[in-house]
């Protein structure tokens, strides 16, 4: 079992721009997967298409770079197919925000078991920089003649009201925190999202924020503190206590300006995961996933004749 940071990285040529935030989400990923002691073969890293969509290649897991704005079908299908395995799914603003913005909202509706990480550079990297869905209206990035005249999307927000069940926001400068939210998103028990920041050094070194925070400082971004602001909501709060504390998260997740904050926006302990209801309405199939089924006996026959299936199809 792997247990050595160098045992979850790969030899394979990494080309992203020198300075670009991808490295530091990286190594966070590699540090958490490293922490966690997950052997390489029980971790699955899918990525959408982007320059953040690379990742995969570079650690020593298994890795499926799949299509554009796709990733979250793949990554829940592996997850609900085998859920022993550490599933995380990847990628960029444009590629989980733009195209995938569906696929987006419906895995809040699911809380499949596993992680999804954005990339978060305010453009669409990969193809020149053009401005992403989270870029920020009036910021004009290298390659735009014109300030954006679009609003943006609010990734924090969005995944709150779509379902997601744990929510944090880390910027790829700061490694161990950053890291320490991954092992958390991890650990929890069912969908969880992070929205990392980090600059695009060639189209978008400004990030989101006019004057800001190219480099990240303690002028620009803040930690939350789980002694003055509490992200959890448990089945220890009555109906009421619940709402007030959403609305709180809610409007936590709206702050974002001179001092933007980093941390665990929202965890709820309280909604069922996918495969706990998967479990309640197959019964008699309790805890049996399609990896896990057996498919042929000790002497390598098939364990199910499907003779007539074939049958039928050479007919046809
Ligand atoms: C269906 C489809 N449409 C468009 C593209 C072209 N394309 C490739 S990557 C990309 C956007 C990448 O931006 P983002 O997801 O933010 O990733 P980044 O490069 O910034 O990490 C686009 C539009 C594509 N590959 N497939
Ligand atoms: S274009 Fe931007 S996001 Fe892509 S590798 Fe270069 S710096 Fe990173
Ligand atoms: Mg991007």
């Amino acid at each position: 079992m792997a247990n050595n940071i160098s045992d979850y990285k790969t030899d394979i040529h990494n080309d992203w721009c020198a300075g670009c935030g991808d490295f530091g989400i990286l190594n966070s990923i590699q540090m958490a997967l490293c922490e966690l002691n997950i052997a390489n073969h029980n971790a699955v890293i899918f990525s959408g298409i982007g320059c953040s969509g690379k990742t995969p290649h570079f650690i020593n897991t298994y890795g499926i770079h799949t299509i554009h704005g796709r990733v979250l079908p793949f990554a829940q299908g592996a997850k609900i197919s085998n859920p022993q395995i550490t599933v995380i799914a990847l990628g960029g603003d444009g590629d989980g925000l733009g195209i995938g913005a569906g696929h987006f909202v419906a895995a809040g509706r699911r809380n499949v078991d596993m992680t999804y990480i954005i990339f978060n550079n305010g453009v669409y990297g990969l193809t020149k920089g053009q401005p992403s869905p989270t870029l920020s209206q009036g910021i004009k990035t290298k390659n735009s003649i014109n300030k954006n005249i679009n609003c943006s999307i609010n990734p924090i927000e969005l995944a709150i009201v779509t379902g997601f069940t744990f929510v944090a926001r880390g910027h790829s400068f700061d490694i161990q925190h950053l890291k320490n939210l991954i092992i958390s998103a991890i650990s929890h028990k069912g969908l969880s999202f992070i929205d990392v920041i980090q600059p695009c050094p060639t189209y978008n070194d400004d990030m989101h924020t006019v004057n800001s925070a190219n480099t990240f400082s303690s002028q620009s971004y803040y930690k939350l503190n789980q002694s003055t602001y509490d992200p959890i909501i448990s089945d220890r709060d009555n109906k009421l206590t619940q709402y007030e504390k959403l609305n709180k998260i809610l409007i936590k997740s709206h702050e974002f300006g001179h001092k933007i904050p980093i941390g665990v926006f929202y965890q709820n302990n309280i909604i069922s995961s996918y495969q706990d209801r998967l479990n309640d309405i197959t019964i008699s199939h309790k805890n049996i996933s399609p990896a896990s089924t057996k498919i042929s006996d000790s002497n390598h026959n098939p364990s199910t004749d499907i003779s007539n299936l074939i049958d039928e199809i050479i007919l046809k």
